[in-house]
């Protein structure tokens, strides 16, 4: 856990925030990416190869360079949960949610006492007991961890689109994460983002979370994407994967250069 977390404050004070999927396995990738204005890094361990150990890692470099620091965890494991959060992580993404009662479960483990029933133990989260949230004491820490703490199931099944002021009414929750390629799939559209439905659903999902003052992330392919979600009132945009926008940025140079054969 980071002092301040940059998604929380940048949410709270209606500022809007940037961020990207990264599937590199690369610490020095990020600490790069730093220099682009990007606000904050998601650490995939759903779709990408990178394992727990290699995330904290990652989540480190990150935090270092000063990016906020989310991590989309792959399952609902106790045991996956407390080692992304022990790592400093400032908060999770949680993928194929369908019901209220597994975003209980989540937050029982993501939060301390008396919200949650998270373990304890001085790791990198806090400074290893040293960080200032120490200053009144484990219980200082606990409390500041769970207010900064952002857990974020993601809205692209079914059955959370059906409950979904319900999990937003989870204790505990921060907000919701739209997925829109799995989303599209659960409304039988695969991949028509500009179809009605899912023009309807994503809007849908924006207003419940501002209902409810909540965040909600929109996920994206590209920079024009993102500027039209922000005007659409979304406060956070998560664009690109960092391997694609690696593909993209090399590819326009190389094409570019063959122009002059
Ligand atoms: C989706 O679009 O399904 C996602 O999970 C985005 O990362
Ligand atoms: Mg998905």
């Amino acid at each position: 856990m980071q002092m301040n977390n940059i998604i929380l404050d940048k949410f709270n004070t209606g500022e809007p925030c940037v961020g990207t999927f990264t599937h590199l396995l690369s610490p020095t990738a990020l600490r790069a990416m730093k220099q682009t204005g990007l606000d904050y890094v998601i650490v995939d361990l759903e779709h990408s190869p990178v394992g727990p150990g290699t995330a904290a890692e990652l989540v480190a470099a990150a935090n270092d360079a000063g990016l906020g620091t989310l991590v989309r965890i792959n399952a609902i494991s106790r045991g996956q949960i407390l080692k992304m959060l022990d790592a400093g992580a400032m908060g999770l993404i949680v993928p194929q949610v369908n019901t209220a009662d597994e975003v209980r479960e989540l937050v029982s483990y993501a939060k301390f006492a008396p919200l949650g029933n998270r373990g304890y133990c001085p790791t990198a989260d806090g400074g290893w007991g040293f960080s200032e949230d120490y200053a009144s004491g484990m219980s200082g820490y606990m409390a500041q961890a769970n207010e900064r703490t952002l857990v974020i199931p993601q809205c692209e099944t079914a059955g959370c689109l059906e409950h979904l002021e319900e999990i937003l009414a989870v204790d505990g929750v921060a907000g919701i994460f739209i997925g829109p390629y799995d989303l599209s799939i659960a409304l039988g559209i695969p991949g028509q983002f500009d179809h009605p439905d899912h023009i309807a659903a994503v809007e849908r999902i924006r207003k419940a979370c501002a209902d409810a003052g909540k965040l909600c992330i929109m996920f994206c392919g590209s920079g024009d994407q993102a500027a039209g979600y922000f005007r659409q009132g979304f406060p956070n945009v998560a664009v690109g994967i960092d391997v694609l926008t690696l593909i993209a940025g090399t590819k326009a140079m190389v094409d570019t250069a063959k122009a002059g054969l």
